[in-house]
């Protein structure tokens, strides 16, 4: 059991307290348990037999060491069977959907003694929810919309633990004698945020007999953690995995490697497209080739470059491959030239030890430094993140101090002093503002009173932009990947108000964030938006985590000069200072 499923336990466990409204206190020393453990660099699996190096942890007392100790050495914990059983497993879907809040759900039990989703859906679709206080009709619309989301994202994986897997399976066939490639197709390569289940293409000398094939399929099928075997034919092979990720598995000939990818690849809407296409210019186009109508004579299919090119298109990115008009941009060579890593001269969103970061300043630089930056950013919590240890004034003071001088020491890279600071409920900044003004970066981020309504959230974010220390908006919808949906405001009006002002977007790389997501990228791009991409780091491994966001990015169909990060050290951080004498020495 990884720190990740102990973490999930724990969090479980406090939800259906929250349900069963038990004490406040004992639901938050769940939550904190399962936090540091996410975010905890070290396995407890490694650690748990001491208990002095389980207490080390911040947020384990004694009660979760204990805890711990008992899922490392049963695998289960009697607190979460014994919530489980006063429900039924079914109500831990339910407190995942996003406006079914644990009280709402508590007074529905009550009533009706109904924990499932269906259940509330039909009691909903009934009108019976509006029997209940606080619930009206609007309520029951909201709820139902809510489920409907639900439905459409279970059983979809985060895009990072489908890309680790595809690279350990990758790895994993690479070994074997004449495998050429192996390569990822579907969502995954077009950079979707989600992934539903997992396309692997395998080619080389290795698919060319049956022989061959069959070492290869019995190679795929002693993959660590197959669960059960779904289809096995004689170029392909289907299994789910442990985690209940599906993958596809298929083995290809070399001549028709690019058409296959490309099919594969998808979306299904680009194909259908792109296929029409085809058959417009005489051609029909497959997963084995493109050929011409009137004789079958195959013209290209051993590279997607030259399928793109015979129907007289410019090569189109995976990412680009959703139908939202990139054939037609193609065609006419208007394809945007798409950001790429490599433009990024620095990562401008990291925590560190002060608050709830595992490195020090100085570890995170050398990370950043190691990855070819030019220039970085600490910006830790402020002091409404109480359970991050955030900092009030004097130690925003401090730190800045600190970061200063870990700066001056370091060479080869310039550290930004920052700051991430909390908005407040109405639209206030968490410090005051002669602190704010020593920042060479501040970032201005929503992580509490996420459930205001959209009209609220629009005045408190419009607030936030005509502060003239906000030099950028963290994780804007607040969203959380497949567990939250991000909370609304009016897009139109506060991207414009930020392009007028001069405030950027941030896209979060985190993997359960990607927010902005990729139409509200190209939304506020329209309106004349300027982003900066981070990790928002917490650990000097996250750093890496920035082709994720790069990869939103690119689906958003963003230049390098829509990007502030990617400009040299003096122009950005004049930009995020707006105009204000910059306070960081330009080395
Ligand atoms: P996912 O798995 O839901 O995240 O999304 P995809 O895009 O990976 O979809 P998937 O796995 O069903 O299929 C992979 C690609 O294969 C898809 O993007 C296009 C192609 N494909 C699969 N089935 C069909 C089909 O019935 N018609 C067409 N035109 N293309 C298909
Ligand atoms: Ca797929
Ligand atoms: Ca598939
Ligand atoms: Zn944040």
């Amino acid at each position: 059991m990884d720190n990740k499923a102990i973490a999930n336990i724990f969090y479980e466990t406090a939800e259906l307290m929250k349900v069963a409204a038990e004490d406040g206190f004992r639901i938050r020393s769940y939550e904190r348990a399962a936090e540091a453990l996410e975010g905890w660099p070290q396995q407890v699996s490694e650690i748990y037999q001491d208990e002095k190096a389980l207490l080390a942890i911040p947020g384990i007392g004694k009660g979760m060491a204990g805890n711990i100790r008992e899922l490392m050495t049963g695998g289960k914990l009697a607190v979460h069977e014994e919530m489980l059983k006063k429900f039924h497993p079914s109500m831990l879907q339910l407190l995942k959907i996003s406006g079914l809040g644990p009280k709402t759900i508590a007074l529905i039990w009550d009533a009706f003694k109904v924990c499932d989703v269906d259940g509330v859906a039909k009691l909903a679709s009934e009108g019976k929810l509006r029997t209940l206080p606080r619930l009206s009709e609007k309520s029951e619309q909201k709820i139902l919309k809510a489920i409907e989301s639900y439905r459409q994202l279970t059983g979809r994986f985060l895009l990072g633990i489908a890309d680790e897997i595809a690279g350990k399976m990758t790895e994993f066939l690479a070994e074997l004698p004449g495998v050429d490639k192996v390569t990822p197709a579907g969502s995954l390569r077009r950079g979707r945020e989600t992934v539903g289940d997992l396309d692997m293409l395998v080619t080389g000398k290795c698919c060319e007999s049956e022989p061959q094939r069959n070492k290869v399929i019995e190679r795929i099928l002693s993959f660590p953690g197959i669960l059960e075997v779904i289809a096995k034919g004689e170029n392909k092979v289907s299994f789910k995995l442990r985690s209940g990720m599906q993958v596809d598995v298929r083995l290809l000939l070399p001549e028709s490697f690019g058409a296959a990818l490309q099919y594969f690849t998808g979306s299904k809407n680009h194909n259908v497209q792109l296929r029409q296409r085809a058959l417009k210019q005489g051609y029909t186009l497959n997963e084995y080739g493109l050929a011409r109508v009137e004789d079958n004579k195959r013209v290209a299919g051993k590279t997607e470059e030259e399928i793109y090119k015979k129907l007289g298109l410019k090569f189109i990115p995976p990412e680009l491959r959703e139908d939202c008009g990139e054939i037609q941009a193609a065609a006419e060579d208007k394809l945007p030239d798409l950001i790429t890593q490599a433009d990024l001269q620095g990562d401008v969103h990291m925590h560190t030890v002060e608050t709830d970061g595992k490195n020090t300043i100085e570890e995170m630089a050398e990370a950043a430094r190691a990855r070819g930056y030019q220039y970085m950013a600490i910006t830790d919590h402020s002091k409404n993140l109480a359970f991050a240890n955030g900092l009030d004034d004097p130690r925003a003071e401090a730190h800045v101090k600190k970061i200063r001088a870990a700066s001056k020491q370091m060479e080869g890279i310039t550290i930004l002093a920052g700051i991430e600071v909390d908005i407040l409920a109405d639209g206030e900044l968490d410090l005051s503002d002669s602190v704010l003004e020593q920042m060479d970066i501040v970032i201005a981020s929503v992580h509490s009173h996420f459930n205001q309504e959209p009209a609220q959230m629009t005045d408190r974010l419009l607030r936030v932009i005509a502060n003239p220390n906000t030099s950028l908006i963290g994780h804007p919808t607040g969203r959380q990947l497949l567990r939250r949906e991000g909370f609304g405001f009016d897009y139109d009006k506060v991207f414009t108000a930020a392009a007028k002002a001069g405030v950027a977007m941030e896209h979060n790389a985190y993997p359960e964030r990607l927010d902005l997501r990729d139409q509200h990228l190209r939304m506020a791009k329209a309106k004349g938006v300027k982003f900066v991409v981070n990790t928002d780091a917490h650990h000097t491994s996250h750093l890496e985590k920035i082709r994720y966001g790069v990869l939103q990015l690119r689906r958003a169909w963003l230049t390098k000069d829509d990007v502030l990060n990617t400009l040299p050290l003096a122009e950005f951080a004049k930009i995020m200072r707006r105009g204000r004498p910059v306070l960081a020495k330009m080395s």
